[in-house]
């Protein structure tokens, strides 16, 4: 392989007083990590933010020895305003094909990269240090209250973006495609990303921009010399942001539950409606049959809610519009709706009355939606109704 045909990638190293760590990461990039990445032209980009224990100096000492080394200082506005000066920089400078950020610290193990890059070339977008996947761990002094809050930290972020298969949102150590941070980069210059929350929010955006997100164990490290700048800023600007997005961009789960959750109003209260009115009318009908024929009733009217509202918001990236499509669907609508909203409850619920008495009605419907109607319905909705063509 020739020397042009090498793909760059730039490392940005943030660093705020790490003058003792760089000291040691710097000359291992260089003489130890790089030279074995052959097929990759890489260069590494200090943003220090002034440093008052002299990082800049030392960096500017060892780019005497290494010429791919470059250095932007500024004035301290937080790591991801850090991250967002460096990217730009990088892309001006020397339009690489993927930017890295890996701290400064000695934490991230800079041998990954070969792990990282190789994901890339597999056509990945943005490949991820994981700390939370088999083979990855936090250090083992990490203590019981430290593991804890990253677990919760975790959770919170996963229940808010609905994602599950991010088990690590907020590892700062990653390969990102270019034209990710493009593509990004209007919505990433916000003041409340100037921190850490630049992590998660960075994160999300890809994911929500169906970039292609990869995985690598990491084994991180903490650091032995210095200490963390992770401060209050954090919670309260990613909290900010969690709930924000949750409102702005509802994922779809969270949509279709809500519509799920009229349409179960409409079914919950049809269904008293309709319950009375026949009771009043044929007083003659047992109470199982009375109690199923009023569920149908009123499960029907919240098929057609569900309906409409699902396609007009829960897929509207996926809207139905021509009137064949729509009937056709609707049809099958109707149908998984009729076995898991209507045959299933009312049958158990028919069932349920009957062996426990009348009183139970409510609830049966209750339990049998939220344990077996909407998580089948969900599946069903993504599959089959309203079909992801691409
Ligand atoms: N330039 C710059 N670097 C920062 C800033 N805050 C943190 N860093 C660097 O970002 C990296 C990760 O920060 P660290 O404090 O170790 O965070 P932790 O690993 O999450 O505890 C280190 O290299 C820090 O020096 C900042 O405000 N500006
Ligand atoms: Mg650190």
């Amino acid at each position: 392989m020739s020397m042009t045909s090498k793909s760059k990638a730039v490392i940005i190293l943030p660093t705020y007083n790490e003058k003792e760590n760089v000291e040691t990461l710097i000359p291992l990039l260089f003489d130890q990590v790089l030279p074995e990445i052959k097929n990759w032209q890489i260069k590494v980009l200090v943003v220090d933010d002034n440093s008052p224990d002299g990082t800049a100096e030392t960096v500017k000492a060892l780019q005497q020895k290494y010429p791919s080394l470059n250095l932007i200082m500024g004035q301290k506005q937080g790591l991801g305003k850090a991250y967002f000066k460096g990217m730009n920089y990088a892309v001006k400078k020397c339009q690489p094909q993927v930017l890295i950020q890996m701290d400064a610290d000695l934490s991230h193990n800079p041998k990954l990269l070969t792990a990282m890059l190789d994901k890339i070339d597999l056509g990945y977008d943005l490949v991820i240090g994981n700390r939370y996947i088999k083979g990855g761990s936090v250090p083992d002094d990490w203590g019981l209250k430290r593991k804890f809050l990253s677990f919760i930290g975790n959770l919170t972020a996963s229940l808010f973006l609905f994602n599950w298969r991010v088990k690590d949102w907020t590892t700062g150590y990653r390969a990102i495609k270019t034209k990710v941070f493009e593509a990004l980069k209007k919505e990433m210059d916000k003041k409340e990303f100037n921190g850490y929350t630049w992590q998660i929010a960075f994160l999300n955006k890809s994911l929500q921009h169906n970039f292609k997100v990869g995985f690598v164990p990491l084994n991180f490290i903490d650091r032995r010399i210095g200490e963390s700048k992770l401060g209050s800023e954090y919670i309260v600007n990613t909290l900010f942001y969690l709930i924000t997005d949750i409102i702005k961009n509802p994922p779809r789960f969270y949509r279709f539950a809500l519509i799920g959750f009229f349409g179960f109003l409409v079914n919950f209260f049809g269904l008293a409606f309709f319950a009375y009115l026949i009771k009043d009318n044929w007083p003659s009908l047992s109470v199982g049959i009375r109690n199923t024929i009023a569920n149908s009733i009123a499960a029907e009217l919240s098929i057609i809610s569900n309906f409409i509202f699902n396609n007009i918001w829960t897929f509207h990236d996926r809207k139905l519009v021509e009137a064949k499509e729509i009937v056709s669907q609707f049809v099958k609508f109707n149908l998984s709706s009729f076995t898991t909203g209507i045959l299933v409850p009312s049958l158990i619920i028919g069932l349920g009355t009957l062996i426990l008495g009348d009183q139970y009605r409510q609830l049966i419907l209750v339990l049998v939606i939220a344990f077996f109607t909407v998580p089948a319905n969900y599946i069903i909705y993504n599959r089959f109704i309203w079909r992801n063509k691409t």
